[in-house]
Formats: structure tokens, C-alpha cells, sequence
């Protein structure tokens, strides 16, 4: 019996490898206001960006001498939960504590 012939491959055998595509990155802002105390303000930072109290502080100042402080820079998702679930810890309290989403440039 004569041997079997096999034709070389002609396509790769795999696809090229490209790199995973990075999620878009959003940005949570703190909002100053006038009424909710700064006290309180750093405790929902810590509680809810797992700051801890120096950055909490640093990060409340900011936005109290500036009006607006970015926080952190998460997924669209997380940047929105955390946002809204900071924002209703002021809410279920009395204040009207703000924070926001925006798209990473
Ligand atoms: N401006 C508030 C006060 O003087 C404190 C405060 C700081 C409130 C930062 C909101 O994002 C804020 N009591």
C-alpha cells in the first residue's frame, strides 16, 4: 500500500491572538453641598469605596473647597451601584450627600 499524502496546512491553525478589549472605565464624583456633615461624609466613603480615614478625609476636603472630587474609577456597573448606593446612604439620612458618574476620557 502506498502512503498516505496529507496536504500542509495552508490556514493558520488558530486565530491570530489579539488582546482583550479593556472595558470603558467610568469615574465616581463626590459633590459638595451645604448641608450634609463632613463627618458623615467620610464615613460613607469608607464604607462604601473601602477608603480608609486619612483618604476619606483628604478626598471630603477636596470636594468641599473645590465643589466636586473624583473618587475613584471603576466598570460602568460597579462606578454606578456604588454611586447610587452612596448617594441613598445620605438620602436615608436626611442629606442631600451627591455623587455621580462620568466616562474616563
Ligand atoms: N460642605 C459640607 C459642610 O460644610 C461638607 C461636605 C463636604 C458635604 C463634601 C459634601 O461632598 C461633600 N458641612
Amino acid at each position: 500500500m502506498s502512503p498516505t499524502i496529507v496536504a500542509p496546512r495552508t490556514k493558520p491553525r488558530t486565530k491570530p491572538r489579539t488582546e482583550p478589549e479593556r472595558p470603558p472605565l467610568y469615574k465616581v464624583i463626590l459633590l459638595n453641598d451645604d448641608y450634609t456633615p463632613r463627618e458623615f461624609v467620610v464615613e460613607v466613603l469608607k464604607a462604601v469605596f473601602r477608603m480608609g480615614r486619612e483618604r476619606a478625609y483628604h478626598v471630603m476636603l477636596t470636594a468641599h473647597q473645590r465643589g466636586v472630587c473624583v473618587i475613584a474609577v471603576y466598570t460602568r456597573d460597579v462606578a454606578e451601584t456604588k454611586a447610587k448606593e452612596a448617594t441613598e446612604l445620605g438620602r436615608a439620612n436626611g442629606y442631600p450627600l451627591f455623587f455621580t458618574t462620568e466616562p474616563e476620557e
